[in-house]
């Protein structure tokens, strides 16, 4: 296991199909919250009276005052440099050719939902250098009735959620917001729910995923995530065990560290930037 910047660039140069797997992490510079670390969102909430398709059938008006918050939270942030590297990476062939001459695919795959890797992304990327959002995303909405999907970046996405947010900001008690007041389906007037991926539901593009993860990966980061979510948390032990190469960007160890092949422990922000030698290239 090394930290050492320049076996990781050599390492880096002789791989072929490149993963970034993103955590809570990725974020945290961008003053958005993690899950599990100090002052950590699953800390304050239980996950399971939000974060769950029973939650949202119980209280409606509870799951979205939740996601309203997270959704103002995420539209005042701006990306990080971490967001920005694997922007450049993903979007730029010869940024990519640069740093790793014999890669054929780069891809991240976030498990963030707060649309910031996007934001870090120029506008005219091509489509292939968009993340796999496998959890979703804060800013699409779902609809319950007919599945009517789409991006809505309102502020607040419904008059009767306006100011809901300090309740969790300062811990107020939540107000009962009635059903007729909730986000609707803009195709079919039924209730709409956050585009997100809830703790039981099966993540997003999977098939893809799996390909990606199962066949072809030879190099993963894995950058400011705790591993404890499945199944974005064993990724790393599959391109392990197909002998591709790991490297973990995070500023604490997390289970099993010892099996790989790197590991860069500090803020992501700056370890991923030097890392990856884009310091100073990120407009
Ligand atoms: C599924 C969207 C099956 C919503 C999220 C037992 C009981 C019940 C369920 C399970 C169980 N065991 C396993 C499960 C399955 C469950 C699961 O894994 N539970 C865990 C908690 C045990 N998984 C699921 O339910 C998944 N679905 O299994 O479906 C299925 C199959 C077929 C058909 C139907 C169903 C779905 C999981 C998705 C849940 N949704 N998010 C929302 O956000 O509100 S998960 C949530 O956790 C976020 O997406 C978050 O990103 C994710 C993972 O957490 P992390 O990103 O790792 O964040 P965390 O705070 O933990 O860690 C941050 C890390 O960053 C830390 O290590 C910290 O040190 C580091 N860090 C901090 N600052 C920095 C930094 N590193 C670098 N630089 C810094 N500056
Ligand atoms: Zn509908």
């Amino acid at each position: 296991m090394s930290s050492d910047y320049a076996a990781f660039r050599a390492a880096l140069q002789q791989a072929k199909h490149i993963l970034v797997l993103a955590g809570a992490g990725l974020s945290a510079a961008s003053g958005i919250p993690t899950f599990r670390g100090a002052g950590g969102l699953w800390r304050n909430f239980d996950v399971t009276r939000l974060a769950t398709p029973e939650a949202f059938k119980e209280s409606p008006s509870r799951v979205w005052q939740f996601y309203h918050y997270r959704r103002e939270v995420a539209r005042a942030a701006k990306p990080n440099p971490a967001h920005r590297a694997i922007a450049l990476l993903s979007s730029s062939a010869e940024e990519l050719k640069r740093v790793a001459p014999s890669a054929l695919t780069f891809q991240l795959i976030t498990q963030n939902i707060d649309n910031l890797s996007n934001r870090a992304l120029p506008n005219d990327a091509p489509r292939l250098a968009l993340p796999i959002e496998m959890h979703g995303n804060l800013f699409r909405v779902k609809c319950t009735k007919c599945g009517f999907a789409e991006m809505n970046f309102e502020s607040p996405i419904c008059e009767a959620l306006t100011g809901t947010e300090a309740s969790f900001k300062n811990g107020e008690p939540e107000r009962e917001i009635e059903l007729k007041y909730l986000p609707k389906c803009r195709q079919c007037g039924s209730l709409t729910r956050p585009g997100v991926v809830w703790f039981g539901e099966e993540v997003e593009h999977l098939d893809d995923i799996d390909n990606k993860v199962e066949k072809q990966c030879d190099f993963i980061m894995v950058v400011g995530t705790s591993s404890q979510v499945m199944p974005a948390g064993i990724f790393a032990d599959i391109v392990r065990n197909n002998r591709g190469k790991v490297a973990v960007f995070n500023i604490e160890l997390t289970r099993a560290d010892k099996l790989k092949d790197f590991i860069f422990l500090g803020p992501c922000e700056e370890t991923l930037v030097k890392a990856l030698d884009v310091e100073g290239r990120l407009d």
